[in-house]
């Protein structure tokens, strides 16, 4: 096995919350006897399938207390990623259509350590957990998800960033012939999907590289099998199936900044009080929701996590820097 991973033995009973309300204590039982089951077969890598326990019993921590996990269907049907259509749908439907095994991701710019690693590789030593964030996107509909990753800090620790590099810049896989908005003319991205951050926003402790969610391996539709999560930024910071990651000392142009400059900024931070050109910020719509129970509800600043992270922002002007 290639990436570090606690077996429930040397987790400490206090570190294992009763949080992951998400998987009843009976399910998990007999979820990890299935996977010792199967421990015997021959596996080289955490994505074996023999594996599907490296994704569970791992140290939870909830960023959304007293909030109701959205339930795994609705998370891993209702997408965004236009690389296989617009459609909230179509990632669910075209998304497998994308080769996740093997996976590599180039590292360069400013760094020490450029290269193209295997997906093992730039995981190896790296501890999973497990961590609940609220998920806002800018269409004003949001979740609850429980996220298996890592401190984007941890990775990018890995490739030695120069000082000099002030932002990171990520790109997710362009293989038109696997992504059918790819090949589609009348896609308004500019691909591939480009996202970026300021370094001291991805190095942020909260900053989560993602494989894994609700105790499983990433669906191919939520960006399998390494995406970005940055839980107090619009849900389109959150890059995924992520190919490259560069470092650099001039901020990177994002995909949606080249799409539409005047309503989706670099910086992107959840604020109800800048709304977006064409509709307000102040509510969203928590999913599941239907006619009958709209479930609007107030969006919070930085997403809910302004106390962590406003500091970040200190004498900015958040309506110029939207
Ligand atoms: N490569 C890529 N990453 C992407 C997108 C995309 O279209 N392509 N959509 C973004 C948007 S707008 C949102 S809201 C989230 C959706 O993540 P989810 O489907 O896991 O909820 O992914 C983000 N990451
Ligand atoms: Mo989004």
């Amino acid at each position: 096995m290639l990436i570090k991973i606690r077996s429930s033995l040397d987790i400490a009973s206090s570190e294992i919350t009763s949080e992951s309300a998400y998987l009843n204590r009976r399910k998990f039982l007999s979820l990890s006897a299935a996977a010792g089951a199967t421990s015997l077969l021959p596996s080289s890598s955490l994505f074996a399938s023999a594996d599907a326990s490296a994704f569970q019993n791992l140290p939870s921590v909830n960023y959304a207390p007293g909030e109701k996990i959205t339930p795994y269907e609705t998370a891993s049907t209702y997408n965004n990623f236009y690389e296989f259509g617009t459609g909230k749908s179509d990632p669910a439907k075209y998304a497998h259509e994308m080769t996740t095994k093997p996976w590599s991701v180039v590292v360069n710019g400013l760094t020490d350590k450029p290269g193209t690693y295997n997906l093992e590789d730039v995981l190896k030593g790296l501890e999973l957990e497990e961590r609940v964030y609220r998920f806002r996107c800018v269409e004003a509909w949001s979740m609850v998800i429980p996220w298996v990753g890592f401190s984007l800090s941890a990775l990018l620790n890995k490739f030695q960033p120069s000082p000099s590099a002030k932002y990171v810049r990520f790109e997710t896989l362009n293989r038109p012939e696997e992504m059918r908005g790819v090949r589609s003319f009348t896609s308004s991205i500019d691909w591939p999907y480009v996202e970026g951050l300021r370094m001291d926003e991805a190095m942020h402790p909260l900053t989560m590289m993602v494989v894994g969610m609700y105790g499983k391996e990433l669906p191919n539709q939520n960006g399998a099998p390494l995406r970005l999560i940055v839980p107090w930024k619009y849900g389109f910071k959150s890059i995924k199936s992520i190919a490259r990651i560069s470092f650099s000392e001039t901020r990177p142009r994002t995909s949606w900044e080249k799409a539409g400059p005047s309503e989706y900024g670099f910086y992107s931070n959840v604020n109800p009080n800048v709304d977006h050109p064409r509709w307000s910020q102040k509510t969203e719509r928590r999913l599941p929701n239907s006619l009958f129970s709209p479930n609007r509800i107030d969006t919070l600043m930085f997403n809910g996590y302004e106390e962590q992270v406003a500091s970040l922002y200190a004498g900015m002007d958040l309506k110029k820097n939207y």
